[in-house]
Protein backbone atom coordinates (compact mmCIF):
# COMPACT_ATOMS: atom_id res chain seq x y z
CA UNK A 1 0.00 0.00 0.00
CA UNK A 2 1.75 3.76 -0.64
CA UNK A 3 2.05 5.66 2.30
CA UNK A 4 -0.75 8.22 0.52
CA UNK A 5 -3.05 5.58 0.64
CA UNK A 6 -2.57 5.03 4.71
CA UNK A 7 -4.63 7.01 7.65
CA UNK A 8 -2.82 10.34 8.57
CA UNK A 9 -3.82 10.62 12.34
CA UNK A 10 -3.51 14.41 11.84
CA UNK A 11 -6.02 14.81 8.98
CA UNK A 12 -8.74 17.89 10.56
CA UNK A 13 -11.06 15.39 11.23
CA UNK A 14 -9.28 12.98 13.63
CA UNK A 15 -8.18 16.44 15.45
CA UNK A 16 -11.65 17.24 15.66
CA UNK A 17 -12.71 13.99 17.14
CA UNK A 18 -9.57 14.39 19.61
CA UNK A 19 -10.96 18.09 20.65
CA UNK A 20 -8.01 19.59 19.53
CA UNK A 21 -10.30 21.88 16.37
CA UNK A 22 -13.91 23.58 17.18
CA UNK A 23 -16.65 22.09 15.58
CA UNK A 24 -20.46 22.99 16.17
CA UNK A 25 -21.30 19.50 16.97
CA UNK A 26 -24.44 18.31 17.11
CA UNK A 27 -24.47 14.44 17.99
CA UNK A 28 -21.50 12.05 19.29
CA UNK A 29 -21.72 8.91 20.85
CA UNK A 30 -19.32 5.60 21.14
CA UNK A 31 -19.64 5.05 17.30
CA UNK A 32 -19.93 8.35 15.93
CA UNK A 33 -19.26 12.24 15.57
CA UNK A 34 -21.56 14.72 13.91
CA UNK A 35 -20.49 18.16 13.11
CA UNK A 36 -21.30 20.96 10.56
CA UNK A 37 -19.82 21.48 7.76
CA UNK A 38 -17.70 24.94 7.13
CA UNK A 39 -18.21 25.03 3.78
CA UNK A 40 -21.67 24.20 3.37
CA UNK A 41 -23.48 23.26 -0.07
CA UNK A 42 -27.07 23.61 2.06
CA UNK A 43 -28.09 25.03 5.20
CA UNK A 44 -27.75 22.69 8.04
CA UNK A 45 -25.25 20.64 5.71
CA UNK A 46 -23.83 18.09 8.53
CA UNK A 47 -20.95 16.05 8.18
CA UNK A 48 -21.06 12.30 10.15
CA UNK A 49 -17.66 10.26 10.65
CA UNK A 50 -16.83 7.12 12.30
CA UNK A 51 -14.66 7.08 15.50
CA UNK A 52 -12.57 4.49 13.95
CA UNK A 53 -9.44 5.77 11.69
CA UNK A 54 -10.37 4.91 8.52
CA UNK A 55 -9.90 6.65 5.44
CA UNK A 56 -13.00 5.50 3.38
CA UNK A 57 -15.35 3.22 2.19
CA UNK A 58 -13.31 0.58 0.80
CA UNK A 59 -11.13 0.96 4.77
CA UNK A 60 -14.53 0.24 6.57
CA UNK A 61 -14.05 -3.27 8.44
CA UNK A 62 -17.46 -4.71 7.13
CA UNK A 63 -18.87 -5.14 10.70
CA UNK A 64 -18.44 -1.47 11.38
CA UNK A 65 -21.13 -0.44 9.14
CA UNK A 66 -24.16 -1.34 10.65
CA UNK A 67 -23.09 0.49 13.85
CA UNK A 68 -21.61 3.80 11.85
CA UNK A 69 -25.05 3.72 9.05
CA UNK A 70 -26.85 3.70 12.19
CA UNK A 71 -25.58 6.96 13.66
CA UNK A 72 -26.06 8.53 9.85
CA UNK A 73 -29.75 7.22 9.62
CA UNK A 74 -30.00 8.93 13.30
CA UNK A 75 -28.45 12.27 12.44
CA UNK A 76 -30.55 12.39 8.97
CA UNK A 77 -33.80 12.72 10.75
CA UNK A 78 -32.83 15.01 13.03
CA UNK A 79 -31.05 17.24 10.43
CA UNK A 80 -34.71 16.74 8.37
CA UNK A 81 -36.43 17.35 11.00
CA UNK A 82 -34.66 20.24 12.50
CA UNK A 83 -33.56 22.66 9.53
CA UNK A 84 -37.87 21.58 8.34
CA UNK A 85 -36.11 20.20 5.24
CA UNK A 86 -38.25 18.64 2.64
CA UNK A 87 -35.50 16.01 1.36
CA UNK A 88 -32.34 15.00 2.35
CA UNK A 89 -29.02 14.08 -0.08
CA UNK A 90 -26.74 12.21 1.19
CA UNK A 91 -23.07 12.01 -0.44
CA UNK A 92 -19.72 10.72 0.21
CA UNK A 93 -16.60 11.48 -2.03
CA UNK A 94 -13.57 8.30 -2.17
CA UNK A 95 -10.38 9.77 -2.68
CA UNK A 96 -9.17 12.76 -4.46
CA UNK A 97 -10.21 11.53 -7.79
CA UNK A 98 -13.43 10.91 -6.30
CA UNK A 99 -13.41 14.53 -4.63
CA UNK A 100 -12.17 13.24 -1.16
CA UNK A 101 -10.82 16.51 0.58
CA UNK A 102 -10.54 15.12 4.52
CA UNK A 103 -9.17 11.42 4.47
CA UNK A 104 -10.95 10.33 7.33
CA UNK A 105 -14.48 8.80 6.24
CA UNK A 106 -17.53 11.09 6.10
CA UNK A 107 -20.89 11.00 5.16
CA UNK A 108 -22.34 14.41 4.32
CA UNK A 109 -25.99 14.94 4.97
CA UNK A 110 -27.17 18.01 2.87
CA UNK A 111 -30.98 19.22 3.55
CA UNK A 112 -33.06 19.82 0.33
CA UNK A 113 -35.82 22.10 -0.38
CA UNK A 114 -37.86 22.12 -3.88
CA UNK A 115 -36.27 24.14 -6.18
CA UNK A 116 -33.38 25.12 -3.90
CA UNK A 117 -30.09 24.21 -5.82
CA UNK A 118 -26.98 22.84 -3.78
CA UNK A 119 -23.95 25.30 -3.73
CA UNK A 120 -20.52 24.19 -5.08
CA UNK A 121 -18.65 21.44 -3.18
CA UNK A 122 -16.01 22.84 -0.62
CA UNK A 123 -16.82 26.59 -1.75
CA UNK A 124 -17.24 29.20 0.59
CA UNK A 125 -16.69 29.52 4.50
CA UNK A 126 -20.27 29.65 6.41
CA UNK A 127 -20.64 32.56 8.86
CA UNK A 128 -19.90 30.99 12.55
CA UNK A 129 -22.99 32.48 13.90
CA UNK A 130 -24.89 30.75 11.36
CA UNK A 131 -23.68 27.61 11.73
CA UNK A 132 -23.94 27.96 15.69
CA UNK A 133 -27.33 28.70 14.69
CA UNK A 134 -28.31 25.85 12.65
CA UNK A 135 -26.76 23.02 14.80
CA UNK A 136 -28.89 24.71 17.95
CA UNK A 137 -31.80 23.64 15.47
CA UNK A 138 -30.01 20.22 14.80
CA UNK A 139 -29.80 19.38 18.31
CA UNK A 140 -32.71 20.11 19.50
CA UNK A 141 -34.50 17.62 16.99
CA UNK A 142 -32.90 14.91 18.46
P1 LIG B 1 -14.87 15.80 1.20
O1 LIG B 1 -14.58 16.46 -0.11
O2 LIG B 1 -15.98 14.80 1.08
O3 LIG B 1 -13.62 15.24 1.83
O4 LIG B 1 -15.46 16.94 2.11
C1 LIG B 1 -14.80 17.54 3.17
C2 LIG B 1 -15.74 18.58 3.72
O5 LIG B 1 -15.23 19.02 4.95
C3 LIG B 1 -15.94 19.81 2.85
O6 LIG B 1 -17.32 19.91 2.52
C4 LIG B 1 -15.51 20.98 3.71
C5 LIG B 1 -15.46 20.40 5.10
N1 LIG B 1 -14.39 20.90 5.96
C6 LIG B 1 -13.11 21.14 5.60
N2 LIG B 1 -12.41 21.57 6.65
C7 LIG B 1 -13.26 21.59 7.71
C8 LIG B 1 -13.12 21.96 9.09
O7 LIG B 1 -12.05 22.33 9.57
N3 LIG B 1 -14.24 21.86 9.86
C9 LIG B 1 -15.44 21.45 9.37
N4 LIG B 1 -16.47 21.41 10.21
N5 LIG B 1 -15.61 21.10 8.07
C10 LIG B 1 -14.54 21.18 7.26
Amino acid sequence: MPDSDIYQPDNIFARILRDELPAHKVFEDEVALAFLDVMPQADGHTLVIPKLAVRGVLDMPPNAWGPYMARVQKVSAAVKKGMEAEGLSLRQFEGAAGGQTVFHLHFHILPRWAGVALRRHGDAMEKDETLKANAAKIRAAF
